[in-house]
């Protein structure tokens, strides 16, 4: 298996994954900063340009994180990275989708790329402001979901994974003040072997 990241993005949540998992794995680095997604190889590899991507050992692509999150799971069933039964797992695709769908791609690509979602410069403060609201309102209702809780699910799950490089978004290039519970679900995150190796290899420890 192969992950095609970029470091300090959404990819580091299936990087750690793969950490937690503990089968051998590759890193190819896709530099976003540099555009190399748009160049070639990997936009022929991957049309839709974006990271993550997991190349599969038959040869396969597999792009968008939940999805990869849960094969990743699925396929490793003793890393216990997925609730048993139908609601556990329903519940923590619930939980993924909003994360991913509208923290991260309605939140915080407001607040890192503004010029994505209007073509007047001096629109981007608003664009940004925007994108902190649906952040500080995702984080809100998360928050009151995870309370008492060492993890978003009660056991650790891939959700958590996504939450954490939210967390991480947040706290290290956002400058935001996590709420309470989430401060406590990242410091716990912080505390994983399989967190502090995923970062340490994208140059973030
Ligand atoms: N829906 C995709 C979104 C992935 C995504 O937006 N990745 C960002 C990095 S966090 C990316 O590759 N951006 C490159 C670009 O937009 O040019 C997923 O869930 O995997």
């Amino acid at each position: 298996m192969k992950l095609y990241y970029s470091p300090n993005s959404c990819a580091l949540g299936i990087h750690l994954l793969l950490e937690e998992i503990g089968r051998p794995y590759e890193l190819e680095l896709v530099n976003l900063r540099q555009g190399e997604q748009h160049k070639q190889p990997y936009a022929s590899l991957n049309p839709k340009r974006k990271v993550p991507a997991l190349l599969r050992d038959d040869g396969s692509l597999l792009t968008e994180w939940q999805a990869i999150a849960v094969y990743l799971a699925r396929t490793n069933p003793d890393a216990a990275l997925l609730p048993a039964g139908l609601e556990g797992e329903v519940r923590a695709l619930e939980l993924l989708d909003y994360l991913i769908a509208t923290v991260h791609m309605r939140g915080f690509t407001r607040l890192f790329r503004p010029g994505a979602f209007t073509p007047t410069t001096a629109d981007e403060p608003a664009v940004q402001q925007t994108g902190r609201d649906i952040i500080t309102d995702g984080f809100k209702l998360v928050d009151a979901q995870i309370a008492g809780k060492d993890y978003a699910l009660g056991a650790y799950s891939i959700a958590d994974a996504a939450l954490f490089f939210l967390e991480y978004w947040a706290v290290s290039r956002a400058g935001m003040t996590l709420p309470p519970a989430l401060a406590a679900h990242y410091a716990h995150m912080l505390a994983r072997p399989a967190v502090q190796r995923a970062l340490a290899a994208e140059g973030l420890a």
